[in-house]
């Protein structure tokens, strides 16, 4: 069954545009996801289609209305079901992490909300939220970027999205570690040599060298990553190693 997702946002193209190509592109038009894209606006009652408006208590900027994102989420209900999620985008979500794509990846029906200028009325995330996800620690103009790695990272998760599930399995993050170095041809460039041991076609060689620098760049670069990350024996060796 399709991983359902429904898209809730002012910039509809912003959206579709972001998911025709890649991968993404590829699993949606295999139906191996099934993307709704909603202009909040069709959702709107008055001719400007008005989505905002002053903000009480007053300040700069303006608040997305409630009354378009009840409507869109119950025109949703009517049409697709009722969701398993619906996900606000907001800086003052929880962080999103590879887990958090496993998870999402596990849900039949997941909808988005997409805010836009200073926020959306907190009666949406009361009432219609059931949880928050931010990217990251930092403020964007909208919801709709956000939006796409959440796809793109739950998307990949999807069997048969990526057309090899190894390299699903071997991107970073999946065992909590950094991933490797990659190389590939020419094997010397502007005076640079691709490691020997990737030349040596000992496979053995490689996965231990792969393993090692991923372990290393996880230490060097991420170390809050080490107390997380699925570690087999001798990965743990290497890394007591490392510190002694
Ligand atoms: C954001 C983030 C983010 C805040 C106000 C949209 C903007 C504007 N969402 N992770 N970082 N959202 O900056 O998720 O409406």
């Amino acid at each position: 069954m399709a991983v359902k997702v429904d898209v809730i946002t002012i910039f509809p193209r912003m959206i579709e545009a972001g998911l025709a190509e890649g991968v993404v592109g590829r699993a949606r038009t295999a139906g191996l996801l099934d993307i709704v894209v909603h202009n909040l606006r069709d959702f709107t009652t008055d001719k400007h289609h008005v989505v905002d408006d002053v903000p009480f208590g007053g300040g700069p900027g303006m608040v997305m209305k409630p009354e378009p994102f009840f409507a869109a989420l119950a025109a949703i209900r009517e049409q697709r079901g009722t969701p398993d999620a619906v996900v606000l985008l907001t800086p003052a979500g929880e962080r999103f992490t590879q887990d958090g794509a496993r998870r999402l990846a596990a849900i039949d029906h997941v909808v988005l909300l997409c805010g836009r200028y200073e926020g959306i009325d907190e009666r949406v995330r009361e009432a219609l939220a059931t949880e928050e996800i931010s990217i990251g620690d930092y403020v964007l103009s909208g919801g709709e970027v956000p939006a796409l790695a959440v796809i793109d990272a739950v998307a990949r998760l999807v069997p048969g999205v990526v057309g090899d599930d190894q390299s699903v399995e071997a991107d970073s993050f999946t065992r909590g570690l950094l991933d490797y170095p990659h190389y590939t041809r020419p094997a010397e460039f502007d005076g640079r040599k691709v490691p020997d041991v990737l030349l040596s076609g000992h496979h053995g060689e490689i996965k231990k060298w792969r393993r090692e620098t991923a372990l290393a760049r996880t230490v060097a670069r991420r170390p809050d990553l080490l107390a997380d990350a699925a570690l087999d024996a001798d990965e743990r060796e290497w890394l007591k190693r490392s510190k002694s």
